[in-house]
């Protein structure tokens, strides 16, 4: 990276998208690492329906659910679903438990969380459908 003419110029950009169910905390994780603000009363990202370009050339994909609401959670299943149709097949999945401050609220044990992430990094696409089927057991 080096700055010219005032503004910032980068050799390399790579692009990470986030997805999870509306209300997990995307915005929020993004504003805390770009501005590192939080924002307590910030709307929820309701109904948005990305076009399947807006997978396209992401190196990475934070999966985000909320540690308090096992729906966030269950639907992981969805979300990974989205990423093996859309996302290049190399892109680096990170499974992300937000809302860790939630501790008298949570619904989803850490293990869970982190036997999910396993089962993705060990192998990319037997390990999604691995980790798909665990999801389902954890929640049915
Ligand atoms: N307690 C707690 N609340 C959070 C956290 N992250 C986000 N929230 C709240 O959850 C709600 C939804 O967050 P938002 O970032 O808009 O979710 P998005 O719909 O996934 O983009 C907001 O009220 C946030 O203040 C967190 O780490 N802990
Ligand atoms: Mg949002």
């Amino acid at each position: 990276m080096a700055s010219a003419g005032g503004e910032e110029q980068y050799d390399f950009i790579w692009k990470v998208v986030l997805v999870g169910d509306s209300g997990v905390g995307k915005t929020n994780l993004l504003s805390r690492f770009t501005r590192n603000e939080f924002n307590m009363e910030s709307k929820s990202t309701i109904g948005v329906e990305f076009a399947t370009r807006y997978y396209r050339g992401a190196v990475g994909a934070l999966v985000v659910y909320d540690i308090s609401k096992a729906s966030s959670f269950e639907n992981l299943d969805k979300w990974l679903g989205e990423l093996s149709e859309h996302a290049d097949p190399f892109c680096c999945i990170m499974i992300v438990g937000n809302k860790v401050d939630l501790k008298h609220l949570r619904a989803i044990t850490a293990d869970a969380g982190r036997e999910a992430q396993l089962l993705i990094h060990r192998n990319l696409r037997t390990g999604q459908h691995k980790c798909r089927r665990s999801i389902q057991q954890f929640v049915s």
